[in-house]
């Protein structure tokens, strides 16, 4: 490696050392004044005026936080199974965690992004990538459920993803990890010659929201960091960063850190469709499950596909073009107008900020350096529009407000600087606390921000909480960004890394909350209408006991004649037709979480009892006065046994 990078790279490393030993220099002004503490002051019964969704990193989870108060209202499960609400231990929802690698009750969750209709969030629909092991999930926000996940074949690493379109005509997914494709067992030193990326096209419908994957793009062995959609003027057109453009497989902390210029893919999704509809397309073996809640039988079900289409550059002239851009980029943001395309090079002293006009000319003028793997290289002059001078070190990822506005987080530095969009000139900075990743901004990734806040996701977190051990809360921070000097108003902890977040304004959501599930629209094949029909009914060793729950008992209670090696599934309804009354359900000994059965919904425990004897079950979800009672017992005995099935109804009609 050239010296000059390596001194340049112990710099960046020590001084981000210092950060992390001992804190920012100004760390310990964090008193605000009563004014400010007021401005995120909601009052008791009193509503926040957005919705923030914050991702949950390595728990797998989406968080839902007020904005500005910082309370967290729920933690949506997504691609981890949450003892909490029986997600990934009931029947019902065990597909939805399903691969091709079988079972997977984990993943990490770096992106949350609100769908959108006409370049502003709509409030249907937030999906949330799952790094680890491929997958995108759709969260639908009348219910703040998961109902559907799908898995990205030639994948490694989903992480620029899952970013949206203008209308939401895709949400598009980069590997991270490029990997042999097909994946085959070859060894790790052909990575140049073997290893490729992929891009995903995942369409989504525009009525129900269903994805699938439309085509993928081959990509060059790099490292594909993030992306966003053009809009406005630059509709059609997806931007993803890259890093590693060295192709190293070994060290690459060193070995992917010495090109000057990484590059930013611009890719053509309007004419990959013309590709598609020509059959210029090559069409791959491949295994992906997809899974989809069913909201009528209120069941999951995963399939599994095995073809997508793919995309070569070298085959689809005008598809791709690399951007270069200073050194090892992560962040890749446009601006309200579409018109700009901003780079954050995590080494690189400046803020490149590219233009979206001048990309176009550049390609009609054929300003092309070279060309890698038929992806041609533009030529950076040509292409961009200026750069931040002194915005920090370590830019990492930008956001926008309403008034012309950049807001970009500086990782090694501990700040964000806001920048303007007319001369490219820093306008003031704000220290966070600390090692800040991404920022948002209510709105921010959207034609027309709210404005108001930016929030800093930080990965560091030390001396601002009361120590809970080894690890500490994860953190954000709010700030004003209403007036010409950014004014911090809270610390708030956050689950998770917290990476990304969305904000959203509660009134395009808050109204179209579902209060219930109405019982008529209940086809769950295990439902049980009323409790005069519980019964428990046997097939060989199969037990199934349709069970009902209102405040405050079930029906049945006492149950006999279980046996050891019968494999019994409880299904539940919960009758109850109101707001906020779920029941929880819990037996004994079961190698499972509770369910938490919804008004309406029909849930599925499954249990295999081991040994004679008597086991109780009773509510988990403090239901009413009576909810200690709400409580029964099981018998079960030897296998041999000659005992009948019996039950009992107290309402038995
Ligand atoms: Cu944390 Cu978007 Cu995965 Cu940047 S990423 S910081
Ligand atoms: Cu039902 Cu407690």
């Amino acid at each position: 490696m050239k010296k000059s990078l390596f001194i340049y790279v112990l710099i960046i490393i020590s001084i981000s050392m210092i950060f992390l030993f001992w804190g920012c220099p100004s760390s310990k002004q964090g008193a605000v004044s009563g004014d400010v503490a007021s401005k995120v002051y909601v009052p008791p019964g009193e509503y926040d005026e957005f919705y923030g969704f914050f991702s949950g990193g390595f728990s797998g989870q989406l968080a839902v936080y007020g904005i500005p108060s910082g309370r967290l209202f729920r933690v949506i499960p997504v691609f981890s199974q949450d003892p909490e609400k029986g997600w990934g231990y009931s029947e019902e929802t065990k597909p939805m965690l399903m691969t091709s690698h079988g079972f997977i009750p984990w993943d990490d969750a770096h992106h949350p992004e609100l769908s959108q209709t006409d370049g502003m969030a709509d409030g249907r629909w937030i999906f949330i990538n799952g790094n680890n092991t491929p997958r995108i999930a759709r969260i639908d926000l009348t219910t703040f459920r998961t109902v559907e996940i799908i898995e990205l074949p030639n994948s490694a690493g989903n992480h620029s993803s899952p970013f949206g379109t203008e209308n939401t005509e895709y949400v598009v997914a980069g590997t991270r990890f490029s990997i042999p494709i097909p994946n085959e067992d070859i060894s790790i030193n052909e990575y140049k010659d073997k290893f490729k990326g992929a891009i995903s096209f995942v369409k989504v419908d525009n009525k129900t929201g269903r994805m699938d994957i439309a085509f993928q793009v081959l990509m060059p062995g790099f490292d594909y960091d993030l992306a966003r959609a053009g809009k406005g003027k630059s509709h059609g057109w997806c931007f993803f960063s890259m890093y590693n453009s060295e192709q190293a497989n070994t060290i690459k902390e060193v070995n992917a850190s010495q090109n000057d210029k990484d590059f930013i893919a611009a890719i053509n999704w309007k004419k990959a469709e013309e590709y598609i509809a020509q059959k210029k397309f090559k069409e791959f073996d491949v295994q992906y499950a997809h899974n989809v809640f069913n909201e009528e039988t209120q069941t999951a079900t995963s399939t599994m596909k095995n073809k997508v289409k793919v995309l070569i550059p070298e085959e689809c002239p005008g598809l791709v073009y690399f951007m270069p851009t200073p050194k090892s980029p992560h962040g890749c943001d446009v601006d309200p107008t579409g018109e700009y395309i901003v780079g954050g090079g995590k080494l690189a002293a400046t803020i490149p900020v590219f233009s979206y006009s001048k990309m176009i000319k550049a390609i009609e003028d054929k300003k092309i350096d070279k060309t890698i793997d038929g992806v041609p290289v533009l030529n950076y002059d040509a292409v961009i529009a200026g750069e931040v001078q002194e915005p920090g070190l370590g830019p990492l990822h930008t956001e926008f407000d309403d008034q012309g506005n950049a807001y970009t987080s500086m990782f090694v530095s501990s700040e964000i600087t806001k920048w303007s969009l007319k001369d490219f000139k820093v306008i003031d900075k704000i220290p966070t606390y600390y090692s800040i990743g991404h920022l948002l901004i209510p709105g921010g990734n959207t034609k027309k921000p709210y404005g108001k806040y930016v929030i800093a996701l930080n990965k560091i977190t030390k001396d601002r909480y009361l120590p809970t051990g080894p690890e500490l809360t994860q953190s954000a921070q709010l700030i004003d960004i209403s007036g010409d000097k950014m004014k911090l108003l809270l610390d708030f902890p956050t689950i998770g890394e917290p990476h990304y977040g969305q904000a959203i304004a509660a009134s395009v959501i808050k109204d179209k909350s579902l209060k219930f599930y109405k019982m008529e629209n209940n086809k769950h094949p295990y439902k049980t209408s009323k409790e005069e029909d519980t019964r428990i009914e046997r097939s060989g060793n199969v037990v199934r006991i349709y069970m009902t729950t209102i405040r405050s008992h079930f029906a049945p209670d006492n149950i006999e004649g279980i046996k050891v090696g019968d494999e019994v599934y409880f299904h539940i309804t919960n009758l109850e037709q109101d707001w906020d009354v779920p029941h929880g359900f819990a037996i004994k000994g079961a190698e499972n979480s509770e369910l938490l059965i919804m008004p309406g919904e029909t849930l599925t425990l499954k249990w295999l009892p081991k040994k004679p004897g008597v086991y109780p079950f009773y509510c988990t979800d403090f239901c009413s006065a009576l909810h200690q009672e709400m409580q029964g017992y099981v018998r079960v005995s030897p296998a041999n046994s000659q005992i009948k099935l019996a039950w009992n109804t107290q309402n038995k009609k």
